[in-house]
């Protein structure tokens, strides 16, 4: 799968992604991270990207010019328009079934915004997708492009190695993860559960189930909610809601 990055900060987002389990896919060849830097297509003399917002008002607005020039040198280049992603808190928030939905796409364009965002007359020209990461503001698009890459290449069959998957399971089940527990048996005083020691993976299974809604009915009640438990799995565990 190959991600377009289109941002005045290439080296932020090129740095953090070439590395670790995502570098090494990038390594060998499953997956292609190319940074465009938007500043690089303006006409303007002295390399400007921003201007004043028309009807006043604080920050700048990135001008519509460098970024649609930007995009469309990666559409030439491909032949055709890819999806488009523009990040940015006034899109649906990012969610697992989105990062396998998007993980089947050949190519992606990432567009990311700064100072007070993106002339809207060429968001409407390239966009086909607006997408936030949560209910927070950052500074730019880069780390929720970074962030997305990330939650999309391991959906990318073949990213992941054993050791690192089989973690999105409970998410997509709207389960979270049980707890996980290695060497030493004891460390501060705390013992590993027992059944984990036991070698009996029927009951390991059980209880890792168990854990899992335990957990998520703590922690993420609103995720239960969307869950499929049996009658026996509600009732053991509607006395941890509400
Ligand atoms: Cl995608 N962009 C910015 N600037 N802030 C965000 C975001 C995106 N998602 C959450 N906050």
């Amino acid at each position: 799968m190959n991600f377009y990055i289109l941002t005045l900060f290439p080296d932020m987002v090129s740095d953090g992604l070439h590395t670790s389990i995502i570098g090494r896919a990038v390594q060998n060849g499953l997956l292609s991270i190319e940074t465009i830097n938007i500043r690089d297509y303006t006409l303007d003399k002295h390399k400007k990207v921003d201007d004043y917002p028309y009807g006043g008002g604080a920050g700048m607005v990135m001008q519509a010019q460098p970024v649609y020039d930007a995009w469309k040198a990666v559409v030439d280049r491909i032949g055709y328009r890819p999806r488009t992603v523009y990040l940015t808190p006034q899109g649906g928030v990012f969610h697992q079934s989105q990062a396998k939905e998007l993980a089947l796409e050949k190519d992606l364009i990432l567009l990311c915004g700064h100072y007070e965002g993106i002339d809207e007359r060429v968001l409407e020209e390239i966009v086909t997708d607006y997408i936030s990461i949560g209910d927070y503001v950052l500074t730019g698009g880069e780390l929720a492009a970074m962030v997305m890459v990330d939650a999309i290449s391991r959906m990318v069959p073949g990213v992941l190695t054993n050791a690192a998957s089989g973690s999105t399971e409970s998410l997509e089940g709207n389960l979270l993860e049980y707890p996980q527990y290695s060497r030493p048996e004891e460390w501060n005083g705390k013992k590993v559960p027992a059944i984990l020691l036991s070698g009996d993976h029927a009951k390991v299974d059980a209880w890792r189930r168990s854990q899992s809604i335990e957990r998520t009915a703590l922690r993420r009640p609103d995720l239960l909610e969307k869950a499929t438990l049996s009658q026996k799995e509600w009732e053991s565990v509607k006395d941890l809601l509400n």
